[in-house]
């Protein structure tokens, strides 16, 4: 779908120099990777109670894994779209922060500079007894739940219900939203907290507030411009028209 981008977004462009992108699940679905919710959602097939709480990991290790086994291949199969691509073409021209939810390392990728995790990384593990890291090594599936050397279960450094977000990481972002002459809200639900209060703090700060997602969320009230349009193609779009004045 080729939309052409509103003239406001247009001028904003025009004077913009800090652009925030705040992205979620539907950043990736055009990569292959599944969002939670919606109707080809992964919380449709999978519980989240029996996989992504602390609880749950206790009581059944293996399980867990062997669910973040099966996410891994597909991210590892997957490669960033041009949306992933189009934000990193955007630092030619601005100062670019991407506020990510998701743990699939595409920003990354996509080779763009600035990547605050709020909800962790899936390549990224640590032990629940020691906090010793076993970062970007796979545990084969054959395995029961990998353990540590002294002993503990490790874990997959993913936010879990219940769980805090990185402080570290969620205050930079508070900070770079701070400076941002346009926030872009992109493939989020907005459901899950307290990620979806940086969009709420944005537009209590008055930044002008874009929303580019297919459908409707909890949050587009509070949105200045809302894009109906994949990520790939909205951003596409964008950076075609920056490309077109800069
Ligand atoms: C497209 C597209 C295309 C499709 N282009 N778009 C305040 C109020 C209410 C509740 C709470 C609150 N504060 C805390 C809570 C509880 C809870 C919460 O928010 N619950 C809600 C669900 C009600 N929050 C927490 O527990 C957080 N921790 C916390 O608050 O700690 C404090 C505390 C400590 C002790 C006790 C109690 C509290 C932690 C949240 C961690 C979230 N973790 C997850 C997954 C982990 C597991 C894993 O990855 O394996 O993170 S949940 C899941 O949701 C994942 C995502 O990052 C997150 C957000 O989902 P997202 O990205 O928005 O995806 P979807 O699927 O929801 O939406 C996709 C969108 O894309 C849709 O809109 C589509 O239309 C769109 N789309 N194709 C553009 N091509
Ligand atoms: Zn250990």
């Amino acid at each position: 779908m080729k939309n052409k981008i509103n003239e406001a977004l247009i001028e904003k462009l025009k004077s913009a120099k800090n652009l925030v992108f705040f992205t979620g699940a539907g950043m990736s679905a055009e990569s292959g990777i599944p969002t939670f919710r919606g109707t080809d959602g992964i919380w449709n097939k999978f519980k989240p109670e029996e996989l992504a709480n602390f609880n749950a990991f206790l009581k059944n290790p293996k399980l867990v894994w062997e669910w973040y086994q099966y996410r891994k291949d597909i991210i590892h199969k997957s490669a960033p779209n041009n949306g992933h691509i189009a934000i990193k073409e955007l630092e030619k021209y601005y100062s670019v922060s991407v506020i990510t939810q998701n743990v699939d390392n595409l920003h990354y990728r996509a080779g763009s500079s600035e990547i605050y995790e709020l909800h962790g990384n899936i390549e990224k593990n640590y032990c629940i007894s020691c906090n010793k890291r076993y970062d970007f090594i796979d545990f084969p599936e054959s395995t029961d739940s990998p353990r540590c050397e002294c002993g503990g279960l490790i874990r997959p450094d993913i936010v879990w219900f219940g769980e805090n977000l990185p402080q570290d990481q969620y205050s930079s972002a508070e900070k770079v939203i701070e400076e941002a002459d346009i926030f872009f809200s992109i493939g989020t639900s907005g459901i899950v907290y307290p990620a979806a209060y940086l969009a709420l703090n944005a537009n209590k700060l008055k930044k002008f507030l874009v929303e580019i997602n297919p459908v409707d969320t909890e949050l587009t009230h509070i949105f200045d411009l809302t894009i109906r349009n994949s990520s790939a193609s909205a951003l596409e779009n964008i950076l075609t028209t920056v490309e077109s004045f800069k």
